[in-house]
């Protein structure tokens, strides 16, 4: 393996971003981009030449529906990396806040994101924008997706570390499922002199503490870091306040929250040290509740594998879906294509679910069956019709000898 790529850090603040140096010691201090930083450094490369091309748009950052600290960070860090090309963003997700520390992280850093549901993107006049941008996923986990296409809103970039979902042409794209977060990505674009951090810049020091936040949430906090995450954080570890950090992190949970975990602490069934747990029925606030029962979950002894789901109810369009999320400490199980085989594919191609390093999801449309769940009876029937077959399902690639379960 060759040295590792030494980057300046970048101390001028003026539009363009500095030359970059191999030479370390230069600047405020050279930092290393680990055993890919030749992978990175031609990303950044390439991301400082098209950002160059596109001066003067107008672009839509598209997050996932239930953004992440690891989407939210990573959103804004392009947005200000995207302003020192004169280029403007508005962060975009079309879901819910429901995690209280995405609250939190929204609120006490003054992230600048907004909610667009699929009306908002009908009435919006989208000419002005030049296209969009997809950052932290690859628009299978985002309902505006659709209509995007529809409309045939340009997809401008792609910035993720997720596994590579449906081909999209964007014509900038910068997918490594090798790197543990969209964080450290949009950390790299930093080190490399896309945006330099300054310390007496309010809205940096806050954007610095979001992406730390992001990479640590991303990899279990740092526990599944690798070098590129570790030297991402020790670069972001300059400009973020830990203290604000601490505060964003106590924020604690609802409840209903609650509720869910005991729930799925009594639900569980364990298969050969795979936990799996249906929750039932939730309302569409405290859907962020299933990967936080699945993050319980995983850290019972003998376990290395869990699953919650339940059917989330949005009321807003009266629909149902089954909403799962999956985590794991098996190092050699890959979430991506476990959830992928284990559901397949819907009638259009997409995938039900899919994945990164150590944890997925899975969304499954309930289509007809949707709604009308006065009835005790007929609510009992429905979840237990779902459940079984999710169950069915993931026993089939846990244990693939096995038919049928018990369903007594
Ligand atoms: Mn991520």
């Amino acid at each position: 393996m060759s040295d590792p790529l030494l980057l300046q850090a970048n101390s001028d603040k003026s539009a363009s971003p500095a030359p970059r140096s191999n030479e370390p010691g230069r600047g405020n201090g050279a930092f290393a981009l680990g055993q890919n930083g030749r992978l990175a450094e031609q990303r950044i490369l390439e991301l400082e030449q098209w950002l160059t091309r596109h001066g003067g748009d107008r672009q839509i950052v598209l997050l996932q529906d239930f953004p992440d600290p690891d989407a939210l960070s990573a959103g804004w860090a392009y947005k200000l990396i995207a302003e020192q090309y004169d280029i403007h963003c508005d962060i975009v997700y079309a879901g819910t806040l429901s995690h209280q520390e995405n609250i939190a992280l929204v609120k006490l850093l003054g992230l600048p994101i907004q909610r667009w549901t699929l009306q908002t993107l009908r009435e919006k006049n989208l000419s002005e924008y030049s296209g969009c941008v997809l950052v932290d996923n690859q628009g299978t986990t985002t309902q505006l997706w659709e209509q995007v296409q529809k409309i045939q809103l340009p997809v401008l970039a792609i910035i993720d570390h997720h596994s590579p979902q449906e081909k999209i042409n964007a014509e900038f794209s910068d997918i490594r499922p090798g790197v543990r977060a969209t964080a450290t990505i949009m950390t790299q674009y930093m080190q490399g002199g896309l945006l330099a951090l300054d310390s007496s810049i309010v809205e940096h020091t806050r954007c610095a503490t979001a992406l730390m936040h992001g990479l640590r949430s991303d990899t279990n906090r740092l526990l599944h870091a690798k070098e590129e995450d570790f030297l991402a954080a020790a670069y972001l570890s300059r400009y973020y306040d830990s203290q604000l950090l601490s505060a964003v992190l106590q924020s604690a949970r609802s409840r209903r929250v609650m509720d869910v975990i005991e729930q799925s602490l009594r639900n569980r069934i364990i298969e050969s040290n795979y936990s799996i747990a249906g929750v039932g029925y939730l309302r569409y606030d405290d859907r962020d509740a299933i990967p936080q029962a699945a993050d319980f979950l995983v850290t019972e002894e003998n376990i290395h594998t869990a699953v919650v789901y339940g059917i989330v109810h949005d009321e807003d369009d009266d629909i149902e879906v089954v909403i799962g999320s999956m985590r794991t400490n098996k190092l050699t199980l890959d979430p991506d294509e476990f959830l992928k085989e284990a559901f397949g594919q819907d009638p259009q191609g997409r995938f039900y679910g899919g994945g990164r390093m150590m944890a997925g999801g899975f969304e499954i449309p309930i289509g007809f069956l949707s709604g009308f769940n006065e009835n005790g009876d007929y609510a009992r029937v429905k979840w237990g019709v779902f459940d079984n077959q999710i169950k069915q399902k993931l026993l089939h690639i846990i244990n693939p000898g096995d038919g049928v379960i018990q369903t007594a």
